[in-house]
C-alpha cells in the first residue's frame, strides 16, 4: 500500500512524516519545493500476528507494509499553471491514498489557522487539475471525429467525460460520481487526483489538540479524518525509552502511535482487511479488499494459487485463540473448507489448496 502525504506548504507534512517513519527528514518553515520525495517504508502492527508467531514458533514473521510518500507542498494555482509537473502526477498514480495534510496551528507568517478553507483549497485544485485533463482528452476525442476517425469506442468515451465535465464544473470530485462497469472500464486508465480515496490528518498545536471535535466533525461529513500533534508526535518518535513514551502519550490523551491511527485510517478509508496464514516456516498478514473472494486472497499469495486453486482450508483467528490449537479447532467442528467464491473475512487463516 502507498499513501502520499499531500498539503498546502508548511501543514506540517514532512514532520508528521518523521513522525510515522522514525526518519530525520528536515523541517523547515517554507523550504523550497524541492523535485524528489520524501520515501520511507512503515511495517503495519498487527497483534494477531504476533499472538500466532507465540504458537507456531515460525522462521519467519512478515507483516504488511505501507510506503509513506512525503510530497514538498504545492502552491495555489498549481493546477491552472498547466497543471501539476509530469513527475508529480506520476508520483500520485501510485498512490493508494492521499492523507491531506491541514494545518492546526499558528503559523508567524500565515497567522491563524484556516484547516476547513485550506481542505477546501486542496480539493479545488485537485478538480481543477482534473478538468485540465477531461477537457484536453475531450478536445482530442473532438479532433479525431472531425477527421472521419468516429468509432463507438470513442463516442463512449465522449459520453462519460462529458458526465465527469459537469460534475467537475459544478466543483464535485469524481469519488462522489457513481459509474457502471462499462464506464469504470473506460476510465481505469486514467487517474483523477479527486477521484483518488483521501483521509485527512489535522495537524493540531500541543495546546489544541484533543480540543476539536465539532472541526473534526465538519470535516468528518466529507472524510475519513484523524487528528495528529505533528511535532510532539515526531518528537515522541525519537524517545529511544518506550514507557517514557507510553507516558507523555497517556498525558496527551493519545490512544496509539502516529502509525498505527493511520494505518488503521488507511485501512478503514481504502476498505481494506487482513487475512492470516501460518506455518513452521512463516505466520503473515495479507491485505486485501473487504469482499475479495477466496481466489482474490489466494492470488495476492502468487497467481499460481489462483490459477490452480482447489479449495481453501479456512478457520477465523477468534476460533483459534478461544480453541488454543489447530487441532481443538477441528475438534470443535470450527475448520471449514471453503471454495473459490468464498467472501474472506477480516482475521480469517487461510490456506489454500492447489495444483498447477
Ligand atoms: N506548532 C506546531 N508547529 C508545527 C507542527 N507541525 C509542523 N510545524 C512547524 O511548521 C513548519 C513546517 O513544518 P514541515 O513539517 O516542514 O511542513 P511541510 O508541510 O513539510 O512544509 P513544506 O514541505 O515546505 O510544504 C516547521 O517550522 C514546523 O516546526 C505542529 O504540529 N505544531
Ligand atoms: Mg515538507
Amino acid at each position: 500500500m502507498k499513501i502520499g502525504l499531500f498539503g498546502l506548504p508548511n501543514s506540517g507534512k514532512t514532520t508528521i512524516f518523521n513522525a510515522l517513519t522514525q526518519s530525520d527528514a528536515e523541517v523547515t518553515a517554507y523550504a523550497k519545493a524541492k523535485a524528489a520525495p520524501n520515501i520511507a517504508v512503515i511495517t503495519v502492527a498487527d497483534e494477531r500476528v504476533d499472538r500466532l508467531a507465540e504458537f507456531y514458533s515460525p522462521k519467519k514473521i512478515t507483516y504488511p507494509t505501507i510506503e509513506i510518500v512525503d510530497f514538498a507542498g504545492f502552491s495555489e494555482g498549481s493546477a491552472k499553471k498547466g497543471g501539476f509537473s509530469g513527475d508529480q502526477l506520476t508520483a500520485f498514480k501510485s498512490l493508494d491514498a492521499f492523507a491531506l495534510v491541514v494545518r492546526n496551528f499558528r503559523d508567524d507568517l500565515t497567522g491563524d489557522p484556516t484547516p476547513l478553507k485550506d481542505l477546501e483549497t486542496i480539493e479545488t485544485e485537485f478538480i481543477l487539475a482534473d478538468l485540465i485533463a477531461v477537457e484536453s482528452r475531450l478536445e482530442k476525442i473532438r479532433w479525431s471525429c472531425k477527421r472521419g476517425k468516429k468509432t463507438a469506442e470513442l463516442e463512449a468515451e465522449e459520453r462519460v467525460l462529458k458526465k465527469i465535465e459537469i460534475q467537475l464544473n459544478d466543483t464535485r470530485p469524481i469519488r462522489e460520481l457513481a459509474f457502471d462497469g462499462s464506464e469504470k472500464k473506460i476510465i481505469s486508465g486514467f487517474q483523477y487526483l479527486s477521484k483518488k480515496p483521501s483521509l485527512v490528518i489535522l495537524n493540531s498545536s500541543e495546546s489544541a489538540f484533543g480540543k476539536n471535535s465539532g472541526l473534526l466533525g465538519e470535516i468528518s461529513e466529507k472524510w475519513r479524518v484523524i487528528e495528529f500533534a505533528g511535532t510532539f508526535e515526531m518528537e515522541l518518535s525519537k524517545l529511544s525509552d518506550a514507557e517514557e513514551a507510553m507516558l507523555f502519550m497517556k498525558d496527551m490523551k493519545i490512544s496509539d502511535s502516529a502509525r498505527d491511527r493511520l494505518t488503521q485510517c488507511s485501512y478503514e478509508t481504502l476498505g481494506y482487511i487482513s487475512f492470516l496464514t501460518v506455518g513452521a516456516d512463516e505466520v503473515r498478514a495479507w491485505t486485501i479488499q473487504q469482499g475479495a473472494t477466496a481466489v482474490d486472497a489466494a492470488g495476492s499469495i502468487h497467481s499460481d494459487l489462483a490459477r490452480g486453486f482447489i479449495r481453501a482450508e479456512c478457520f477465523s483467528y477468534k476460533d483459534f485463540i478461544e480453541c488454543g490449537s489447530e487441532k481443538a479447532v477441528k475438534d470443535q467442528g470450527r475448520f471449514r473448507l471453503e471454495g473459490k467464491e468464498y467472501t474472506v473475512n477480516d482475521g480469517d487463516i487461510l490456506s489454500i489448496r492447489f495444483s498447477v
